[in-house]
């Protein structure tokens, strides 16, 4: 079953005038310390950068951002919340600000925050003001601190200013831009909880917000997010909230809530402009949403707005903590911005019966005010769902007790689907759980034997001399242990380029051992599930993660065989998992390329090549740093791998 969607506007060039802002100053709000946060700077600058190697901000106006002027921010905030906010940066707050945001939900402050602050709510003030004059098509302003949690006199979850309330209340109150109804599509995993509240008795402003609920057990944790949440006044039936009862949810179940929710009422309300909390939090691979919309998702999401408001469209980042997975939803949703080609893709599932249900009693609860959600969904939409997954029978008893209590299940009546709905999140999801338990060592030979480089596969980033951005780990928790041993083996450098450091070669490890050659390494003690997410960073795969690389059942065959290669993995450089011992009872792994490769560097059908002078520089930072030679005895080990035969 596949249901395919495709989707064209016109057929000539882009001609749209899209605007784009992006500002590093933003980038100076963070954590006091900088320790790690999955709200952090790198997730603009990763948008950023991946949208520049694409091509896209080239083709686009870039802007830059504006602070915003109180005037404007107090049309959605109190008095004491702005004066905070001001001075929360300022020398005077030095020995106070952590206290104050510790007594926030979910905020921290430092010095860079009133800045990045006032830059975000102006910003989108900006890119708001420029497409409603017709200046622009439409924009996306790349701004943190995002907004959409913030309350009159209250800032929340990693949100200080509301921007998007902010610049929604600027385009009403400028009458002159003849702006008179905005529709705010809130498509962050998070409800919009402080805009919500702001437009709460408003009729000039259509609050839509599709978000994880779970019945008040989803951040921000209270029944704000219903769909019972209608508004009020003559508000009333102009804030609509779709709360999935549980995550997992993808393309199908939000083009469902589309088809049959927004997209009819959008119709109906008919703005003169569209806004967008655009929060990459749903995203598959999201750490905080664990939901499942891919770039095509969001990219037909948007395209099925783009036919209101004469394409007057406003994209305001909020959330979305995997950089990867953010980069790639913003940077489909440029493409259907700029309108150059096609969207193409497909769905391969059904919505979950959940959604349905959840689709039906919002039409229910919202037909009073919207006549074109008044009628039933017919039978034979509706009974296309997700279908029940097998479930997998296996020797292990900790499974083995989960069929016995889903069997149980099947005997009740009606509760089936909802229990075999939830074993899908086991199967797929709990693999970090389990493994998060499990301690391995990581032993490195290359440049992540310097401590600050490795510590990018965990946190996220990059360090000198590196051409690409990590996206890290989900468990950001640094290695427990970090241990130098000698083993065996030989070292060596080939091919002539990679993507991470440009030109020259880098380490490998000849995965047999040889008693005449030594590697110095550093094991760094990490959990089973950071070991995978460090696999799929060092081979550069575009594999989903639902399931893992390397799972239990590798462990023990790798012991047992001494190496495994990885299937899902092949294509990269690193997929071979080789097995180097025990040390304290836990298992040595590294990660190297596989035989057929060695025979590919001795025939040289892949050069040896000498490593790059920033490469090396990194290898000896960490043999040196590491305390294990000193800088010329470093520099001669790195040279003898590097012109020794193979
Ligand atoms: C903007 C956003 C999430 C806050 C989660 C706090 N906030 N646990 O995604
Ligand atoms: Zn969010």
């Amino acid at each position: 079953m596949e249901a395919v969607e495709t989707a064209s506007r016109s057929t000539s060039r882009s001609l749209r005038r899209v605007g784009i802002l992006y500002d590093e100053r933003m980038c100076r709000h963070h954590t006091p310390d900088d320790e790690p946060h999955p709200e952090n700077p790198n997730r603009i600058r990763a948008i950023w950068n991946k949208l520049q190697s694409a091509g896209i901000s080239q083709r686009c106006e870039v802007l830059s951002a504006k602070e915003a002027e109180d005037k404007y921010i107090l049309s959605v905030h109190g008095k004491s919340h702005v004066d905070l906010i001001r001075n929360i940066s300022s020398q005077q707050y030095n020995s106070r600000r952590n206290r104050i945001a510790s007594n926030l939900n979910s905020i921290y402050l430092n010095e860079g925050s009133s800045e990045a602050a006032y830059l975000a709510a102006g910003s989108v003030i900006e890119v708001a003001k420029r497409v409603a004059k017709g200046e622009l098509d439409s924009a996306f302003a790349i701004v943190r601190p995002p907004g959409h949690h913030a309350e009159h006199d209250e800032a929340m979850g990693f949100c200080l200013y509301n921007n998007v309330a902010i610049a929604t209340n600027f385009l009403l109150n400028e009458k002159e831009l003849g702006i008179n109804k905005i529709l705010i599509v809130d498509w962050d995993v998070h409800h919009g909880n402080g805009t919500q509240k702001t437009f709460w008795k408003d009729p000039r402003v259509l609050f839509f917000s599709v978000h994880r609920h779970e019945f008040g057990n989803f951040y921000p944790s209270n029944d704000d997010g219903d769909y019972t949440m209608i508004g009020e006044g003559p508000g009333a039936g102009y804030n609509i909230n779709v709360p999935w009862e549980n995550g997992r949810c993808g393309d199908a179940d939000y083009l469902a809530v589309w088809d049959h929710i927004l997209i009819p009422v959008a119709k109906q309300f008919n703005p003169d402009m569209i806004l967008i909390s655009a929060g990459f939090d749903a995203a598959v691979g999201d750490p905080l949403g664990g939901c499942r919309v891919t770039p095509y998702g969001y990219a037909m999401l948007l395209r099925k707005l783009m036919d209101f408001a004469r394409g007057k469209i406003v994209l305001a980042l909020e959330g979305g903590y995997n950089l990867t997975s953010i980069s790639n939803s913003a940077l489909a949703c440029m493409e259907v911005l700029l309108d150059e080609k096609t969207v193409t893709g497909s769905t391969e599932a059904y919505p979950f019966e959940s959604t349905w249900r959840v689709i039906r009693a919002v039409r229910q609860e919202l037909k009073a005010f919207w006549s074109v959600l008044a009628d039933e969904l017919p039978t034979k939409l509706i009974s296309q769902k997700a279908p029940i997954p097998k479930i997998l029978i296996s020797s292990c008893d900790s499974e083995a007790e989960d069929v016995e209590e889903l069997l149980q299940g099947v005997i009740r009546p009606l509760s089936t689907l909802r229990v075999d709905e939830d074993r899908r999140e086991s199967a797929s999801v709990s693999w970090r759980s389990d493994l998060s338990n499990i301690d391995i060592w990581y032993a490195t030979f290359g440049s992540n034997m310097w401590k600050p480089r490795f510590l990018c596969y965990i946190e996220g980033g990059q360090v000198d001399g590196m051409q690409k951005l990590c996206s890290g780990s989900m468990d950001k928790r640094p290695p427990k242990e970090i241990l130098w041993k000698i083993f065996p083996h030989r070292l060596f450098f080939g091919r002539e380029s990679t993507r991470t450091w440009g030109l020259g070669g880098v380490a490998f490890l000849h995965p047999e051992s040889k008693n005449k050659d030594i590697v110095h390494m550093c094991l760094y003690r990490i959990t089973l599930e950071q070991f995978n997410d460090v696999l799929h960073q060092e081979n550069i795969s575009s594999y989903d993660m639902s399931s893992p690389l390397f799972d239990l059942t590798s462990l023990d065959c790798v012991k047992e065989k001494g190496s495994i290669n990885l299937e899902a993995v092949k294509k990269g450089w690193y997929h071979n998992v080789v097995y180097l011992g025990m040390e304290r009872d836990i298992p040595i792994l590294t990660m190297t390329c596989d035989l057929s490769d060695i025979e590919n560097f001795k025939s040289g059908k892949v050069p040896l090549h000498a490593p790059s002078e920033d490469y090396a520089n990194t290898l000896v930072k960490g043999l040196v740093e590491g305390g294990q030679l000193s800088e010329e005895e470093a520099v001669s080990y790195i040279k003898e791998a590097a012109t020794k035969p193979l």
